[in-house]
Protein backbone atom coordinates (compact mmCIF):
# COMPACT_ATOMS: atom_id res chain seq x y z
CA UNK A 1 0.00 0.00 0.00
CA UNK A 2 1.30 3.62 -0.75
CA UNK A 3 2.21 5.94 1.65
CA UNK A 4 -0.03 8.47 0.44
CA UNK A 5 -2.97 6.15 1.05
CA UNK A 6 -2.21 4.82 4.48
CA UNK A 7 -4.28 6.14 7.27
CA UNK A 8 -2.62 4.45 10.10
CA UNK A 9 0.89 5.64 11.45
CA UNK A 10 3.62 3.76 12.03
CA UNK A 11 2.78 3.65 15.93
CA UNK A 12 -0.73 2.54 15.47
CA UNK A 13 0.73 -0.28 12.90
CA UNK A 14 3.06 -1.43 15.55
CA UNK A 15 0.47 -1.61 18.53
CA UNK A 16 -1.63 -3.64 16.15
CA UNK A 17 1.29 -5.91 15.71
CA UNK A 18 2.61 -5.65 19.23
CA UNK A 19 -0.99 -5.58 21.35
CA UNK A 20 -3.16 -7.31 18.57
CA UNK A 21 -5.48 -4.39 17.91
CA UNK A 22 -5.86 -0.42 16.98
CA UNK A 23 -8.65 2.09 18.30
CA UNK A 24 -10.19 4.43 15.48
CA UNK A 25 -11.75 7.24 17.38
CA UNK A 26 -14.69 9.21 16.08
CA UNK A 27 -15.17 6.93 12.86
CA UNK A 28 -18.76 7.71 12.26
CA UNK A 29 -20.64 10.82 14.49
CA UNK A 30 -23.71 10.47 16.45
CA UNK A 31 -26.66 11.69 13.74
CA UNK A 32 -25.06 8.90 11.12
CA UNK A 33 -25.42 6.09 14.48
CA UNK A 34 -29.03 7.90 15.41
CA UNK A 35 -31.78 5.75 12.85
CA UNK A 36 -29.21 2.72 13.61
CA UNK A 37 -29.45 2.60 17.10
CA UNK A 38 -33.35 3.90 17.76
CA UNK A 39 -34.23 0.76 15.48
CA UNK A 40 -32.08 -1.24 17.35
CA UNK A 41 -34.07 -0.36 20.64
CA UNK A 42 -36.89 -0.96 18.95
CA UNK A 43 -36.27 -4.47 17.39
CA UNK A 44 -35.02 -5.46 21.20
CA UNK A 45 -38.47 -4.22 22.59
CA UNK A 46 -37.04 -2.22 24.87
CA UNK A 47 -37.21 1.61 26.65
CA UNK A 48 -33.49 2.64 26.27
CA UNK A 49 -33.61 5.14 29.19
CA UNK A 50 -35.35 2.20 32.03
CA UNK A 51 -33.27 -0.89 32.67
CA UNK A 52 -36.23 -1.91 34.43
CA UNK A 53 -37.34 -3.10 30.63
CA UNK A 54 -33.92 -4.41 29.96
CA UNK A 55 -35.00 -8.07 30.76
CA UNK A 56 -32.62 -9.99 28.40
CA UNK A 57 -28.84 -9.20 29.53
CA UNK A 58 -27.45 -10.63 26.72
CA UNK A 59 -29.35 -10.60 22.82
CA UNK A 60 -27.68 -10.59 19.29
CA UNK A 61 -29.87 -9.39 16.85
CA UNK A 62 -30.37 -11.20 12.80
CA UNK A 63 -28.59 -8.45 10.58
CA UNK A 64 -31.76 -6.99 8.56
CA UNK A 65 -30.20 -3.81 6.69
CA UNK A 66 -26.71 -2.58 6.08
CA UNK A 67 -24.25 0.10 5.02
CA UNK A 68 -21.27 0.13 3.17
CA UNK A 69 -18.79 1.09 5.44
CA UNK A 70 -16.32 2.65 2.97
CA UNK A 71 -19.14 5.10 2.22
CA UNK A 72 -20.28 4.75 5.97
CA UNK A 73 -17.21 4.98 7.96
CA UNK A 74 -14.16 5.93 5.46
CA UNK A 75 -11.61 6.12 7.65
CA UNK A 76 -12.13 2.67 9.51
CA UNK A 77 -12.37 1.51 5.85
CA UNK A 78 -8.79 2.80 4.56
CA UNK A 79 -7.46 1.38 7.87
CA UNK A 80 -8.98 -2.24 7.99
CA UNK A 81 -7.72 -2.35 4.02
CA UNK A 82 -3.83 -1.32 5.25
CA UNK A 83 -3.77 -3.90 7.62
CA UNK A 84 -5.09 -6.14 5.48
CA UNK A 85 -2.40 -5.46 2.35
CA UNK A 86 -4.39 -3.27 0.41
CA UNK A 87 -7.75 -3.00 -0.89
CA UNK A 88 -7.14 -5.49 -4.10
CA UNK A 89 -6.87 -8.33 -0.68
CA UNK A 90 -10.02 -7.68 0.41
CA UNK A 91 -13.41 -9.02 -0.12
CA UNK A 92 -15.57 -5.95 -0.91
CA UNK A 93 -18.15 -4.43 -0.09
CA UNK A 94 -17.84 -4.36 3.66
CA UNK A 95 -21.27 -4.78 4.75
CA UNK A 96 -22.12 -2.98 8.30
CA UNK A 97 -25.19 -4.63 9.59
CA UNK A 98 -27.50 -4.18 11.90
CA UNK A 99 -26.58 -7.59 13.60
CA UNK A 100 -26.91 -5.78 16.52
CA UNK A 101 -24.78 -7.84 20.19
CA UNK A 102 -26.40 -5.94 23.14
CA UNK A 103 -24.93 -6.01 26.50
CA UNK A 104 -27.41 -5.08 29.10
CA UNK A 105 -26.28 -5.97 32.13
CA UNK A 106 -24.56 -9.19 31.87
CA UNK A 107 -23.57 -10.39 35.60
CA UNK A 108 -24.59 -7.23 37.03
CA UNK A 109 -25.98 -9.28 40.02
CA UNK A 110 -22.38 -10.33 41.29
CA UNK A 111 -19.38 -7.86 41.55
CA UNK A 112 -17.11 -7.07 38.48
CA UNK A 113 -14.59 -9.11 37.64
CA UNK A 114 -11.26 -8.25 35.85
CA UNK A 115 -10.18 -9.18 33.01
CA UNK A 116 -7.99 -12.55 33.32
CA UNK A 117 -7.78 -16.00 32.01
CA UNK A 118 -10.27 -17.09 34.66
CA UNK A 119 -13.69 -15.44 33.21
CA UNK A 120 -15.56 -17.48 31.02
CA UNK A 121 -15.91 -17.38 27.57
CA UNK A 122 -12.96 -16.59 25.86
CA UNK A 123 -13.19 -17.50 22.15
CA UNK A 124 -11.80 -16.72 19.20
CA UNK A 125 -14.70 -15.49 16.07
CA UNK A 126 -15.86 -17.35 13.41
CA UNK A 127 -18.18 -19.93 14.33
CA UNK A 128 -18.98 -20.74 10.44
CA UNK A 129 -15.86 -22.26 9.10
CA UNK A 130 -12.54 -25.04 9.52
CA UNK A 131 -9.78 -22.48 10.77
CA UNK A 132 -6.69 -22.83 9.42
CA UNK A 133 -3.85 -20.66 10.21
CA UNK A 134 -3.86 -18.71 6.60
CA UNK A 135 -7.70 -18.82 6.73
CA UNK A 136 -9.45 -15.84 4.54
CA UNK A 137 -12.98 -16.20 5.98
CA UNK A 138 -12.26 -13.93 8.93
CA UNK A 139 -9.52 -11.46 7.56
CA UNK A 140 -9.95 -9.21 10.94
CA UNK A 141 -12.06 -8.96 13.87
CA UNK A 142 -13.94 -5.86 14.09
CA UNK A 143 -15.86 -3.58 17.00
CA UNK A 144 -18.21 -0.83 15.99
CA UNK A 145 -19.50 1.24 19.13
CA UNK A 146 -23.12 2.19 18.43
CA UNK A 147 -23.17 3.67 22.40
CA UNK A 148 -20.53 4.51 24.50
CA UNK A 149 -18.69 1.29 26.10
CA UNK A 150 -17.43 2.46 30.02
CA UNK A 151 -15.41 0.60 32.21
CA UNK A 152 -17.53 -1.94 34.08
CA UNK A 153 -19.79 -1.39 31.51
CA UNK A 154 -19.59 -4.20 29.26
CA UNK A 155 -16.91 -3.49 27.23
CA UNK A 156 -15.26 -6.45 25.51
CA UNK A 157 -12.11 -8.24 27.14
CA UNK A 158 -9.57 -9.16 24.99
CA UNK A 159 -6.29 -10.59 25.83
CA UNK A 160 -2.94 -8.84 23.91
CA UNK A 161 -0.92 -11.54 23.78
CA UNK A 162 -3.36 -13.80 22.48
CA UNK A 163 -2.41 -13.78 18.48
CA UNK A 164 1.00 -16.17 18.95
CA UNK A 165 -0.38 -18.57 21.45
CA UNK A 166 -3.35 -18.85 18.80
CA UNK A 167 -1.05 -19.28 15.74
CA UNK A 168 0.79 -21.80 17.68
CA UNK A 169 -2.15 -23.57 17.90
CA UNK A 170 -3.15 -23.63 14.10
CA UNK A 171 0.35 -24.22 12.83
CA UNK A 172 0.34 -27.02 14.59
CA UNK A 173 -3.00 -28.35 13.02
CA UNK A 174 -2.63 -27.70 9.47
CA UNK A 175 -5.30 -30.49 8.99
CA UNK A 176 -7.39 -27.55 10.74
CA UNK A 177 -9.45 -27.23 13.83
CA UNK A 178 -13.39 -26.61 14.04
CA UNK A 179 -14.63 -23.65 15.83
CA UNK A 180 -16.01 -25.53 18.62
CA UNK A 181 -12.23 -27.10 19.20
CA UNK A 182 -10.75 -23.58 19.66
CA UNK A 183 -12.91 -22.24 21.95
CA UNK A 184 -10.51 -24.02 24.77
CA UNK A 185 -9.35 -22.82 28.26
CA UNK A 186 -5.93 -24.93 26.86
CA UNK A 187 -5.28 -21.25 24.60
CA UNK A 188 -6.35 -18.82 27.34
CA UNK A 189 -4.51 -20.07 30.23
CA UNK A 190 -1.43 -19.29 28.20
CA UNK A 191 -2.37 -15.62 27.78
CA UNK A 192 -1.18 -13.19 30.56
CA UNK A 193 -2.15 -10.06 29.26
CA UNK A 194 -5.88 -8.83 29.08
CA UNK A 195 -7.39 -5.40 28.85
CA UNK A 196 -11.01 -4.10 28.72
CA UNK A 197 -11.61 -2.34 25.48
CA UNK A 198 -13.89 0.86 26.07
CA UNK A 199 -14.63 4.16 24.13
CA UNK A 200 -17.47 6.19 22.43
CA UNK A 201 -20.12 6.09 20.27
CA UNK A 202 -18.21 6.27 16.88
CA UNK A 203 -15.33 4.56 17.58
CA UNK A 204 -14.17 1.33 15.52
CA UNK A 205 -11.90 -1.49 16.67
CA UNK A 206 -9.84 -3.55 14.34
CA UNK A 207 -8.05 -6.78 15.66
CA UNK A 208 -6.30 -9.18 14.43
CA UNK A 209 -8.49 -12.48 13.77
CA UNK A 210 -6.63 -14.41 16.30
CA UNK A 211 -7.36 -12.51 19.49
CA UNK A 212 -9.28 -13.76 21.63
CA UNK A 213 -11.82 -11.96 23.77
CA UNK A 214 -14.99 -12.63 25.59
CA UNK A 215 -17.85 -10.64 26.55
CA UNK A 216 -17.54 -9.04 30.16
CA UNK A 217 -19.83 -7.96 32.61
CA UNK A 218 -22.03 -5.07 32.43
CA UNK A 219 -22.48 -4.54 36.20
CA UNK A 220 -23.20 -0.31 35.80
CA UNK A 221 -25.76 -1.36 33.23
CA UNK A 222 -25.15 0.79 31.04
CA UNK A 223 -26.49 1.37 27.25
CA UNK A 224 -24.23 -1.25 25.24
CA UNK A 225 -24.85 -1.74 21.71
CA UNK A 226 -22.25 -3.00 19.29
CA UNK A 227 -21.47 -4.82 15.98
CA UNK A 228 -18.90 -6.88 14.93
CA UNK A 229 -19.18 -6.72 11.26
CA UNK A 230 -16.40 -9.31 10.24
CA UNK A 231 -14.25 -8.79 6.72
CA UNK A 232 -12.64 -11.28 4.02
CA UNK A 233 -10.31 -11.72 2.55
CA UNK A 234 -10.16 -12.64 -1.35
CA UNK A 235 -7.59 -14.90 -0.88
CA UNK A 236 -6.23 -17.00 1.96
CA UNK A 237 -2.74 -15.37 4.00
CA UNK A 238 0.29 -15.40 2.43
CA UNK A 239 3.31 -15.90 5.06
CA UNK A 240 5.80 -16.17 1.71
CA UNK A 241 5.36 -13.50 0.12
CA UNK A 242 7.65 -10.36 0.18
CA UNK A 243 4.77 -7.34 1.51
CA UNK A 244 3.11 -9.50 4.32
CA UNK A 245 0.37 -7.38 5.17
CA UNK A 246 0.41 -6.45 9.05
CA UNK A 247 -1.97 -9.07 9.29
CA UNK A 248 0.37 -11.62 8.36
CA UNK A 249 3.13 -9.84 9.78
CA UNK A 250 1.82 -10.40 13.32
CA UNK A 251 1.51 -13.78 12.92
CA UNK A 252 5.16 -14.39 11.91
CA UNK A 253 6.01 -12.62 14.43
CA UNK A 254 3.95 -14.82 17.08
CA UNK A 255 5.76 -17.63 15.35
CA UNK A 256 9.06 -16.12 15.80
CA UNK A 257 9.70 -16.91 11.51
CA UNK A 258 10.20 -14.29 8.88
CA UNK A 259 8.37 -16.52 6.15
CA UNK A 260 6.50 -19.36 6.47
CA UNK A 261 5.16 -21.90 3.87
CA UNK A 262 2.06 -22.74 4.91
CA UNK A 263 -0.16 -25.38 3.41
CA UNK A 264 -3.37 -26.85 4.86
CA UNK A 265 -3.30 -30.57 4.67
CA UNK A 266 -7.20 -30.82 4.41
CA UNK A 267 -9.83 -29.09 2.46
CA UNK A 268 -11.32 -25.96 3.73
CA UNK A 269 -14.73 -26.42 5.54
CA UNK A 270 -17.90 -24.37 6.06
CA UNK A 271 -19.74 -24.93 8.84
CA UNK A 272 -23.13 -24.12 9.82
CA UNK A 273 -23.53 -22.94 13.36
CA UNK A 274 -26.95 -22.51 15.56
CA UNK A 275 -26.85 -18.81 15.69
CA UNK A 276 -26.46 -18.59 11.59
CA UNK A 277 -29.76 -20.87 11.76
CA UNK A 278 -31.67 -18.77 14.42
CA UNK A 279 -30.58 -15.58 12.76
CA UNK A 280 -31.72 -16.82 9.14
CA UNK A 281 -35.20 -17.69 10.40
CA UNK A 282 -35.03 -13.96 11.80
CA UNK A 283 -35.02 -15.40 14.94
CA UNK A 284 -32.05 -12.74 17.83
CA UNK A 285 -29.90 -15.15 20.37
CA UNK A 286 -29.98 -14.44 23.90
CA UNK A 287 -27.22 -15.73 25.44
O1 LIG B 1 -20.42 -8.84 23.52
C1 LIG B 1 -19.20 -8.73 23.46
O2 LIG B 1 -18.58 -7.90 24.13
C2 LIG B 1 -18.39 -9.65 22.57
C3 LIG B 1 -19.26 -10.41 21.62
C4 LIG B 1 -18.49 -11.44 20.85
O3 LIG B 1 -17.31 -11.56 20.96
C5 LIG B 1 -19.20 -12.34 19.90
O4 LIG B 1 -20.43 -12.32 19.84
O5 LIG B 1 -18.51 -13.09 19.20
FE1 LIG C 1 -16.47 -12.81 19.45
Amino acid sequence: MSQTTAELSDEQVEHFLDKGYVVLEGCFDAERARPVVERAWQRLGVDPDDPSTWTRPRVHLPSEQHVDAAEFAPRAYRAACQLLGGEERVRTPWHWSDGIIANLGVGADRPFEEPSAAVPGWHKDGDFFRHFLDSPEQGLLTIVLWTDVHSRGGGTFVATDSVGVVARFLAEHPEGVLPDDLQQTKLIRQCREFTELTGKQGDVVLLHPFVLHATSQNVLRAQRLITNPPLSLREPMDFGRSDPSPVERAVLRGLGVDRLDFRPTAPREDVVPERLLAHREGRAVSR
